[in-house]
C-alpha cells in the first residue's frame, strides 16, 4: 500500500537515499515519518531538499480541484514577486499576513491593507495572523465552517509558517492529532498533506513556493536562520553621509549621494554596519544606481526592506539587481 510522510507529505520509500521520502527498509512498514522529517524533529538537524520546478507544480494542483486558497505570506517578505504569485492564482483566495508578532507595533494593521491595495493592487479581503501568539488561529476553520468549504489550501513561499499554522488548528480542534514537520529552513514540506479535521473539514498543506533566485547559498544555514526573525523587529535607524555605505551581511551595500536617513526592517539578528565608500572589500558585487523619490522602500527580495527618507541617487551593490525592488512606502 503506498504511504505518504505525515511529516512533509513525500511519498515513502527505501529505494534512494538521496531522495525526498527516504526511510530504510527496515523501518519502512510501519514508519510514519520519512527519515529527514524524523532527523529535523528529534535531532534538530538542517536538511534541505531543492525542489524542481515546484511552484509550477502547486499551480497545476490546484487548479484541478479549484478549493478556495488561504494564501500566507510575511510582513517582511511581501514583494512584487510572491503578490505577482498570489495574484495568478485563479481559486477564490484570501491573504493572510502571518508572523504578525514580528510586525513592530508601529505600524498598524490598516495601513498595511491600504498600502496593499495602493502599490500591490491588492483588492481581496486581508487577514492578520500570529500562530506564535495564537491570534486568529481558527480563522480558516471558522470562514470554512461559515461559507460552508469542506477543503481548502493553505498555500504561501517556504518559511511563511504554514506548517506551523496547520499543526495549531489540529490542536485546537482537537480533531485531529497529526504533527507536521516545520523548520526554520526552506522546503520543509514537500508534498501536499491531506488533514481531515473531523468529518467536514480537510484543510490541505503545500509545499512553499520558492523564489526564482535567493541571495543565500543552499547550505549558508546560518545566514537562512539568520533572516527569519524570531521576535518582533526593532527597526534600525542609521544617518548617512555620501562618503559612508551600510553594509548588509556583506552581501548588499547602499549609498546615498545626499545626507540621509536609511531605516531597517529586517532580521535585528542580521549584521547591518557602516563602511566607508572608498573600502574595496566589496569590489565582487555590481554596482546600480536607482533613482528614488522621497519616502521610497528598497525591497531586498526574501529579507525584508529598507525605508530610504529623501529623494536621491541610491547605488546598490549586489551579486544581482534581480534581488531588488524599489516601491513607494507606507510611511
Ligand atoms: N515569529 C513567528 N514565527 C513563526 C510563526 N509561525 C511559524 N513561524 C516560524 O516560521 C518558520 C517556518 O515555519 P513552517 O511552518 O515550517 O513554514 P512553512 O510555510 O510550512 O514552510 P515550508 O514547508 O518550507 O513551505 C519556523 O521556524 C516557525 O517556527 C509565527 O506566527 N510567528
Ligand atoms: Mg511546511
Amino acid at each position: 500500500m503506498s504511504r505518504n510522510c505525515i511529516g512533509c507529505g513525500a511519498y515513502l520509500q527505501s529505494e534512494d537515499k538521496k531522495k525526498i521520502g527516504y526511510v530504510p527498509l527496515s523501518k519502512n512498514s510501519d514508519a510514519k515519518y520519512c527519515e529527514r522529517c524524523f532527523k529535523i524533529m528529534h535531532y534538530n538537524e538542517k536538511l534541505i531538499m531543492p525542489l524542481k520546478n515546484i511552484n509550477t507544480y502547486i499551480l497545476k494542483e490546484i487548479q484541478k480541484k479549484k478549493y478556495p486558497v488561504f494564501f500566507l505570506v510575511d510582513f517582511l517578505t511581501i514583494n512584487a514577486e510572491t503578490i505577482r504569485t498570489f495574484q495568478s492564482i485563479q481559486n477564490e483566495k484570501i491573504l493572510i499576513i502571518s508572523k504578525l508578532d514580528i510586525i513592530p507595533k508601529s505600524i498598524k494593521k490598516e495601513r498595511i491593507g491600504s498600502w496593499l491595495a495602493r502599490v500591490y493592487g491588492i483588492n481581496e479581503d486581508i487577514q492578520f495572523i500570529s500562530t506564535k501568539k495564537k491570534i486568529h488561529t481558527k480563522l480558516v476553520t471558522n470562514r470554512m465552517i461559515e461559507k460552508q468549504i469542506k477543503q481548502a489550501y493553505i498555500l504561501g513561499y517556504t518559511n511563511s509558517g504554514k506548517s506551523t499554522f496547520i499543526n495549531q488548528m489540529c490542536l485546537d480542534s482537537h480533531l485531529a492529532n497529526t504533527k507536521i514537520t516545520t523548520s526554520l529552513l526552506p522546503n520543509t514540506t514537500v508534498d501536499f498533506i491531506h488533514i481531515q479535521l473531523g468529518n467536514s473539514i480537510t484543510i490541505i498543506d503545500s509545499p512553499g513556493f520558492t523564489y526564482e533566485k535567493t541571495i543565500y547559498q543552499e547550505k549558508e544555514f546560518n545566514l537562512i536562520e539568520k533572516i527569519n526573525p524570531k521576535h518582533f523587529l526593532k527597526p534600525i535607524t542609521y544617518q548617512v553621509k555620501p562618503i559612508t555605505s551600510i553594509l548588509i551581511e556583506n552581501k548588499i551595500r547602499l549609498n546615498s549621494d545626499v545626507v540621509n536617513s536609511f531605516t531597517f526592517y529586517m532580521s535585528n539578528a542580521l549584521s547591518i554596519r557602516r563602511v566607508f565608500e572608498e573600502n574595496k572589500e566589496m569590489r565582487t558585487l555590481t554596482k546600480s544606481i536607482y533613482k528614488l523619490t522621497e519616502n521610497q522602500d528598497v525591497v531586498i527580495k526574501g529579507i525584508g526592506f529598507v525605508h530610504i527618507k529623501k529623494a536621491c541617487h541610491l547605488s546598490i551593490y549586489i551579486e544581482d539587481n534581480d534581488f531588488i525592488e524599489i516601491r513607494d512606502s507606507m510611511f
